[in-house]
């Protein structure tokens, strides 16, 4: 029952969006080339993001295709500048910046080759669904490029500095079971269900009240960069925002008043 949306995301040619309730799907759109992200799709996601229908509490990212996503568009790599390569890159900062500190939280759904940019827009979503024949990788390195899309600040704060440099030197694959063990994925399924079970998880998320969301999305990456001190400063500053607002006060006594769901055990949700 995903209806597709009106007005300017429409547009986007590059993308397809669709929502059904609180969750919207949005899904990359350019099958023959792998979903290569060229110059308007990157312009076309930062776009969206910004844009998002009010109704909107969380997003399912996922692609056409066989492949979530090929990467740069190597075809538009061309003969830039050097001053122009720093500009295209922080085109790419500003995007994937719009997908990871947006309005609300994005669910991926991985599947096929998640490469180069594609693992690097993966990586700005805030929960990772993969199928099991989902493969990672950072070519970038055979290239004879470097990663530009914010994925060395991204990548490691997933999978270890180690590990980023190990796949960009040697150029290895890694399969869905590594990237499910290295912590690029949080859950990882079987072909064909990554879509269902992203839905799934975005829903509960879009669940939740939308100020808890944003300060989970926007606050914890920020502390994680912190001093201690500091971190500890900022959350003691988010927690007593959140609790303020009347959707934390209502929800807590909803489960006082035993009106309110326990937490559940493992295996149960979603
Ligand atoms: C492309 C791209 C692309 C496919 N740019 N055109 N990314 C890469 O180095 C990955 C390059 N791509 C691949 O290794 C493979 O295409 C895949 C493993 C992803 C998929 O393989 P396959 O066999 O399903 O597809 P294909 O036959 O290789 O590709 C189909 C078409 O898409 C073909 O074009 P066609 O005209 O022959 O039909 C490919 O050339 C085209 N295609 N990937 C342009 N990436 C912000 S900085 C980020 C830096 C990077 O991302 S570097 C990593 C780039």
């Amino acid at each position: 029952d995903f209806q597709p949306v009106s007005g300017l995301l429409a547009s986007l040619d590059l993308l397809r969006i669709s929502r059904s309730g609180a969750v919207a799907l949005v899904r990359l759109e350019r099958p023959a080339k792998r979903n290569a992200i060229n110059d308007a799709l990157v312009l076309q996601l930062q776009t969206c993001f910004l844009n998002l229908p009010a109704e909107v509490g969380a997003v399912v990212l996922h692609g056409a295709g066989e492949h979530f996503c090929a990467g740069l568009d190597l075809s538009e790599l061309g003969e830039r500048s050097v001053a122009e390569g720093v500009l295209h890159s922080r085109m790419w900062h500003a995007a994937m910046d719009q997908i990871q500190f947006g309005r609300v939280p994005v669910v991926a759904a991985l599947h096929g080759a998640v490469v180069g940019g594609g693992l690097e827009i993966a990586a700005s979503a805030h929960v990772r669904v993969a199928e099991s024949g989902t493969f990672y990788a950072l070519p970038e390195g055979q290239r004879g490029i470097f990663v530009g899309g914010g994925g060395a600040a991204r990548i490691p704060r997933l999978v270890g500095v180690a590990c980023m440099t190990d796949m960009m030197l040697t150029g290895r694959s890694l399969d869905a079971t590594e990237g499910q063990q290295r912590g690029i994925s949080n859950y990882l399924v079987g072909p064909g269900e990554g879509l269902a079970k992203a839905i799934a998880l975005a829903t509960r998320v879009a669940s939740n009240a939308p100020l808890s969301n944003y300060a989970v999305m926007q606050a914890l990456p920020r502390i994680a960069g912190m001093s201690q001190s500091d971190g500890l400063f900022l959350e003691s500053l988010m927690a007593a925002i959140a609790q303020g607002d009347d959707a934390a006060k209502q929800r807590v006594r909803a489960f006082l008043d035993k009106r309110a769901d326990k937490v559940a055990r493992p295996g149960g949700a979603a």
